[in-house]
């Protein structure tokens, strides 16, 4: 099974891909964003700053996703993607869409470069405020569907806490 479900600090992963549930800015900010620049250290902002610069000066949108390096982490990659803001995607089939998208597009991104593991977060469950049981049956889907395609990707889903990992696990196969 190349799904892993966990409950942790995903900057702690050893895996070649991270992901990370950044904003269009693609300049830090709080939750994990902010815990994997810490983590990281400078090196991704530094990068960050280079992307936006050169290759997206309007900002990276909503569903995409770019990568930089993961500077002292153990991973070889960060994919930034920025999740939809709920109440501000448009009506909710646009909203799951829009999550869907930063899924799938930062599993494409992590085999163009090559990685056979990625690790996610719970993308705009937060501060995003996306409802988690519809963001987790969205997370879900998408990567099951994708794996069709690649299934030697190594998926792992990383919770922060013990009751997202319920969530989540409970969403996408409900007990009797
Ligand atoms: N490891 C794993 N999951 C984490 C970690 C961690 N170290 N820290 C937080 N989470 P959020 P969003 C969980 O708010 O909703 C930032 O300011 C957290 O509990 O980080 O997509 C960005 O810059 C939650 O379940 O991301 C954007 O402006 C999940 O990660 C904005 O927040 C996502 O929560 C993005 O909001």
């Amino acid at each position: 099974m190349p799904i892993q479900i966990k409950t942790g600090d995903i900057t702690k992963e050893a895996v070649c891909a991270i992901v990370n549930a950044a904003n269009s800015s693609c300049m830090g900010g709080g939750g994990v964003d902010g815990a994997i620049h810490r983590a990281g250290g400078p090196e991704i902002l530094e990068e960050c700053k280079r992307i936006r610069r050169e290759e997206l000066p309007e900002g990276l949108p909503t569903g995409q996703a770019v990568a930089t390096s993961a500077g002292r982490m153990n991973a070889r990659y960060v994919i930034h993607t920025v999740g939809p803001v709920w109440g501000r995607c448009g009506r909710p089939d646009q909203c799951d869409r829009q999550l869907a998208d930063a899924y799938r597009n930062s599993l494409l991104l992590a085999r163009r470069l090559g990685c056979r593991s990625i690790a996610f977060p719970a993308i705009s469950t937060g501060i995003y405020g996306f409802p988690a049981e519809r963001a987790a049956k969205i997370a879900w889907q998408t990567v099951q569907e994708y794996l069709r395609d690649d299934p030697e990707m190594e998926v792992i889903f990383v919770f922060h806490s013990e009751r997202s990992r319920r969530i989540f696990e409970d969403t996408i196969e409900p007990s009797e």
